[in-house]
């Protein structure tokens, strides 16, 4: 039998887990579920963050670090918008949970946002060329999609995305992919995954693909439902890199399940929660920046080609 490394080896938690804990930031009640993207050499995330007093819904701001580990979180919110205008004063409300993707000099941010009364999360399409000016583009999907994470590059002249309609449903969500001239209207909509393994049988979700020479490799979040709740674990995926609607591989194991305590405690238990992860293909790098039980932010690494071939494997 060929030796390949369990996926569920693949990835080191770093040793100074957590990175990020708000019991550094006082009134600050969660920081976590962070959005990785690389600018000027710096490590950027967004991070999702919720305070104890409760006239704040959940609010994005920066956290920046040029080591990879130590962060500076700023003092300000970095996705603001006019909620007293309509659409916004209905849509655009705990803006958490964001996927970053880079085309060219601009960070387009995709936000799942709740639409009250309406239920489910809208996305909400917004930009920026420095993380320190956010502009609102449009609202590109519908309710209930949470966690649309979009391509970093045009595939034969087109924008595509990967949604995740039926989030917040309860036992569904499944991963489906769209297609764009402009990055404002949608379609050519088509279904991609729904949950295959134990670790992901309730729910499904994407992050934005990062490019290898083998194809779109996408971390993917799954939930299941053991006797104590919800269990939120991370996997990957690997599409092909001209036709991202087909499958070339996903991993049948985890990548990474609730085991630490920092993990398996907090706010919400069992919660490891990816919204992106930053790849060095000439390092053979992966750096996965994920909310640990929606409290806190953690880091684990590993080597990118073993992910690539843990699709590939279907291990
Ligand atoms: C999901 C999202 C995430 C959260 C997770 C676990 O539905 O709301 O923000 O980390 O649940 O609570």
């Amino acid at each position: 039998m060929k030796k390949l490394t369990s996926a569920t080896k693949i990835l080191t938690r770093h040793p100074a887990n957590p990175l990020i804990s708000p019991d550094d930031y006082p009134g600050v009640m969660q920081m976590f579920n962070p959005s990785p993207a690389m600018y000027n050499g710096e490590t950027i995330l967004l991070v999702s963050m919720i305070f104890f007093k409760n006239d704040r819904l959940g609010e994005t701001r920066v956290a920046r670090s040029t080591d990879g580990i130590h962060f500076t979180i700023a003092d300000e919110p970095f996705i603001k918008l006019d909620t007293s205008a309509y659409p916004y004063d209905i849509v655009c409300k705990h803006t958490i949970d964001n996927r970053v993707t880079q085309i060219g000099d601009t960070y387009y941010i995709l936000t799942p946002t709740s639409a009250w009364p309406h239920q489910g999360s809208a996305t909400i399409l917004g930009k920026t060329k420095d993380f320190k000016t956010y502009e609102v583009m449009e609202i590109i999907t519908l309710p209930r999609n949470r966690g649309a994470s979009l391509f970093p590059e045009k595939i034969n002249g087109k924008y595509y995305k990967l949604d995740r309609p039926g989030a917040g449903t309860g036992s569904q969500g499944d991963i489906w992919l769209s297609a764009s001239p402009d990055l404002i209207y949608w379609g050519e909509y088509r279904p991609v995954l729904c949950p295959y393994a134990h670790w992901n049988m309730s729910k499904i979700g994407p992050t934005p693909p990062i490019k290898t020479k083998q194809g779109w490799l996408v971390i993917i979040h799954g939930v299941c439902q053991p006797c104590d709740g919800p269990h939120y674990s991370i996997g990957a995926m690997l599409l092909d890199l001209e036709q991202p609607w087909k499958i070339i591989g996903k991993t049948h194991s985890t990548l990474l399940n609730p085991e630490k305590d920092y993990e398996t405690r907090g706010w919400v238990d069992n919660v490891v929660f990816p919204c992106g992860a930053i790849a060095d293909e000439a390092k053979d790098e992966l750096r996965l920046y994920y909310g640990a039980a929606d409290t806190r932010i953690c880091l684990a690494t590993g080597s990118l080609s073993e992910v690539v071939t843990a699709c590939i494997e279907s291990i």
